[in-house]
């Protein structure tokens, strides 16, 4: 089965991880460089069956990187909660206030000033894969913020279509210069695509891994956007490649990773898209549909913040 691959990582870095403090405090155990491959073909989609995975939340989030924003405001509203954490902890040290999760994401969807001062992420994804910022002179050696940024997903599927031989077809969000005022640097950072006889291949390079909450959404939001990839660009979905850099286990996943390691993974879960949309930027939730997945129950995880 493929979550096997997940299943054995999983193990490998709870039995032989590297036991360390990170920047959370929280503590992991870690190791670096690991890589996992799952097939696309039909309508496969490497959803993980040893615990229920929220896919729906997955791709609201992947649809809303899309359109290059980067407020949670909209997340909130669509009952994305996912984010919240990072600007509600941000909100907590400057006012001192201790307000609840629930009370600050209310105030985020009723008080539009609120979100736009406390419900920001920075530049992170969404505005570097649609609005890279692009720098015009303007003489004398001075250079001003264009209007318009470099549309990295528009050009990604421009290239795919027209360009199908380039070992250039990628989109990243690790902008060196803006990394410092994002609430987190990304974690899911560089995307690469292939043509390969009529079926596009993708593969995401993550320098960093939570292996216990993050991965099972990073894997479908990799399936999922090479399979929109594929079908703008009349091709077939391949296989994508997963390559993690620093992958990890929280300490206190303690009991997630026993009784996930414990479980049998079983079924071939499918993922259809209903309806071909204009451009890569006209999908909505309605248009995902998930068939075939009958997981093992949810199990869930505190958040390291
Ligand atoms: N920090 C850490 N430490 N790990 C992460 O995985 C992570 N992911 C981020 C931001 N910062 C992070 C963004 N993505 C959940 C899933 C993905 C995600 C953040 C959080 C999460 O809590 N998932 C739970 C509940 C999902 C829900 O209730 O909708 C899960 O069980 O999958
Ligand atoms: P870091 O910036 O110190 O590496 O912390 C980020 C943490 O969030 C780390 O545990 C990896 C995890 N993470 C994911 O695994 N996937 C994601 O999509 C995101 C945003 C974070």
């Amino acid at each position: 089965h493929y979550e096997q691959q997940y299943l054995d990582l999983m193990r490998r870095v709870w039995t032989q991880g590297d036991e360390r403090i990170d920047r959370t405090g929280v503590g992991t155990r870690s190791l670096l460089g690991a890589s996992m491959r799952f097939s696309l073909a039909g309508e496969a989609v490497p959803l993980l069956t040893t615990k229920r995975v929220y896919w729906k939340v997955a791709a609201r989030e992947m649809l809303w990187f899309l359109t290059g924003d980067t407020n949670i405001r909209e997340l909130v509203r669509q009952g994305v909660h996912i984010w919240t954490d990072w600007p509600l902890e941000t909100y907590r040290k400057a006012t001192g206030e201790e307000i609840s999760r629930d009370a600050f994401e209310a105030r985020i969807i009723e008080d539009a000033a609120f979100a736009e001062r406390w419900g920001d992420l920075g530049p992170v994804y969404g505005a570097q894969w649609v609005n890279w910022p692009r720098y015009e002179a303007v003489g004398d050696g001075l250079y001003r913020r264009a209007e318009k940024g470099h549309n990295q997903i528009a050009e990604l599927v421009e290239g795919i279509r027209n360009n199908p031989g380039s070992r250039r077809l990628l989109f990243t969000g690790w902008n060196v210069a803006e990394v410092a005022q994002m609430a987190l640097p990304p974690c899911h950072m560089t995307y690469q695509f292939q043509v390969a006889d009529g079926r596009l291949n993708g593969l995401l390079f993550q320098r960093s891994c939570d292996l216990g909450l993050g991965f099972a959404f990073n894997i479908f939001g990799l399936s999922l956007i090479t399979r929109m990839l594929a079908q703008q660009c009349d091709l077939e979905p391949g296989e994508i490649v997963w390559q993690g850099g620093d992958v990890h286990l929280y300490l206190n996943h303690a009991e997630l990773v026993e009784e996930q390691i414990s479980r049998t993974p079983g079924g071939a879960p499918k993922l259809r898209i209903k309806r071909r949309p204009e451009s890569i930027f006209d999908y909505r939730i309605e248009d995902f549909e998930v068939v075939d997945y009958t997981p093992q129950s949810h199990i869930a995880a505190p958040v390291a913040v």
